[in-house]
């Protein structure tokens, strides 16, 4: 490839945003607003993060649609029209596509185009970015919208080369397309994308193999379509939904905080209130029937255990049903699944359950797969395994200081930020929902927009000041560290072996990455952090 050259092509850039999903495009969007010069590079052949690469069948999203979109444009959430309550993959990628469109994006965007090291002089205070092209583009600032689930994880088993048939990951799907029809498929993992899978794979393939390592819970999306009059409701009133969703932690309106314990409450009544939130579907509504489930064990337990039983109404064999019901996590500490038919799935006649945390897989052969026990004939494998999150798409480009620290030394040990914004040592590069925020336990486009804005204002008191160089304390940065675990360790979370603590990643640092405080919370201290000049941060002019 030859040496690497500095473009002179892009000449002049204040800002590298790299990743074109939701968070890189409000970026561009924001900093262009502000008169900062800003380019974004994109792996993917298109714009659109994690929509553009989870199109596998049944993907969908989590949070209402009205909700999951941005907020800044009142133009915008007038014009798009959301078909269904909870949208799927094809529907949001077309919106973003529309967004981008709108607000003239593209031409400041570069796809197929992979950054693979980013090097900060001290000498100049520029970042010089390196593609995969080995091309080097430079500027000042960096910002990191790389996306919290975006590394896609293929389990280390042997024989993978070997498979004659065809394999996929949920991350990485093909953009044309799977046709399961008259093939024996092998599904592995049983996470939120797992869940919304199998029962479309179910329906077409013609025998479907789920493997299971941890049983996992799920409640119903009752997804619906959207009908013009709840759009035209929703719209009269959109900006104080957006309002009201601001002075919430998940960044979502129309969920009433809970007021009481799941304890105070008479068993039969609070029986009927899981049933009244299962029938309404969506996992915040089922979450929030308490305002306890989510730190007290026995609160927790009652709410764990409703779904169980729903779990063992739903699927007639009763073995399968044991082996389906979750026994090692308390419910909603794994992100909770929203599903559509998944449990009833297991009543079809095409589909086993396997469970291979007894009989693990040891290895994929030409044939299929094959556990401690037996082997499984398939003519296509999916892997529903994961991603490194959080730190993973971060961590794998080499981010470093010339002479200096590097970021996979810092993080060696588990991710530290302050405000999950920036590492003390690695001047001038921002993260988007960075470990240590609340991104992923929020409505991730609300998180976004805050994260955004705040970087934006920030870069705007710089250039005003004429200040070239922003670094986050190292106290202020330990301090912000203790409080982000002290919040962790007061919920359940830490006790479910998710992605939230690296658990799914063998040899990652179990650390509990999101801040869980609440995004109102966190918006508060971001804004008091930035009217206090900065506090924790130390800035220079040159
Ligand atoms: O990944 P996961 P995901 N052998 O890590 C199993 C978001 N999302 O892609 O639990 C056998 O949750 C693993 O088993 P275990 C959402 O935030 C949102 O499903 O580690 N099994 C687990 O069952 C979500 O949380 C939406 O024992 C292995 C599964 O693979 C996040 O993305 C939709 C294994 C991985 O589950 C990630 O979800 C989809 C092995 N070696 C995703 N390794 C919506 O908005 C892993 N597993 C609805």
């Amino acid at each position: 490839m030859g040496d690497p050259k500095i473009s002179s092509e892009v000449e002049g850039l204040d800002v590298i945003v790299v990743g074109a999903g939701l968070a890189g495009l409000y970026t561009l969007h924001k900093l262009r607003e502000k008169g900062l010069r800003a380019l974004a590079l994109e792996a993917g052949k298109d714009i659109g993060g994690t929509w553009f690469w989870n199109r596998y069948p049944g993907a969908r999203c989590d949070v209402e649609s009205l909700e999951y979109s941005y907020s800044f444009s009142p133009e915008l959430e007038q014009e798009w029209c959301w078909p269904h309550r909870f949208a799927a993959q094809p529907d949001i990628l077309r919106y973003i596509n529309h967004v981008a469109d709108r607000l003239e994006l593209r031409p400041f965007i570069r796809t197929s185009t992979r950054v693979v090291s980013a090097v900060f002089d001290k000498a100049t205070d520029r970042w010089s970015v390196t593609t995969d092209k080995g091309e080097v583009l430079q500027s000042p600032f960096c910002i990191m919208a790389t996306g919290n689930l975006s590394l896609p994880r293929v389990p280390d088993f042997p024989g993978l080369e070997s498979f004659k048939g065809r394999w996929y990951h949920t991350g990485l799907w093909p953009e044309e397309g799977v046709d399961f029809s008259g093939r024996r498929v092998g599904v592995i993992g049983t996470g939120s994308s797992g869940i919304q899978m199998i029962p479309v794979v179910a329906e077409q393939a013609r025998h479907l193999t789920v493997f299971q390592r941890t049983a996992n819970f799920s409640v119903p999306s009752v997804n619906r379509p959207l009908t013009p009059e709840a759009d035209r409701r929703h719209k009269e009133k959109y900006r104080t939904w957006r309002d009201e969703a601001k002075r919430t932690p998940f960044g979502i309106a129309g969920h009433p905080p809970p007021t009481k314990s799941a304890l105070d409450e008479a068993p039969d009544e609070r029986d009927r209130n899981y049933e009244r939130k299962w029938a309404t579907g969506g996992n915040i509504s089922f979450l929030y029937a308490y305002n306890d489930l989510l730190v007290n064990k026995e609160s927790n337990e009652t709410a764990s255990e409703f779904v169980r039983k729903k779990i063992r109404s739903i699927v007639r064999d009763p073995k399968v049903a044991a082996l389906l019901c979750p026994n090692d996590h308390p419910i909603g500490t794994k992100r909770l699944c929203l599903d559509d038919g998944y449990f009833e799935t297991y009543n079809r006649p095409n589909v086993t359950l396997v469970d291979v945390r007894s009989d693990p897989i040891v290895e994929i052969t030409p044939k299929g797969l094959r556990t401690g026990t037996r082997e499984f004939e398939l003519d296509d494998i999916a892997f529903a395994t994961g991603f490194d999150a959080m730190t993973g798409a971060l961590l794998d480009i080499d981010i470093l200081v010339k002479n200096g620290a590097r970021l996979a030394d810092k993080w060696a040990h588990g991710p530290r930020t302050y405000l999950g914004l920036m590492t003390a040592g690695i001047p001038n590069l921002f993260m988007i929902t960075g470990p240590g925020s609340p991104g992923v336990k929020t409505n991730m486009i609300a998180s976004i927009e805050q994260h955004v804005d705040w970087i934006a204002d920030c870069l705007h008191y710089l250039r005003d000041r004429q200040i070239r160089y922003i670094d986050a304390d190292e106290s202020a940065q330990d301090k912000w560290v203790t409080h982000v675990n002290d919040v962790g360790d007061s919920t359940l979370y830490p006790l479910a072996n998710s992605w939230y603590v690296g658990a799914n990643i063998p040899g990652k640092p179990r650390v509990f990455m999101p801040y869980v405080a609440g995004l109102d919370k966190y918006r508060a201290i971001c804004d008091e952090v930035a009217a206090d000049d900065y506090r924790g941060f130390s800035l220079k002019s040159t």
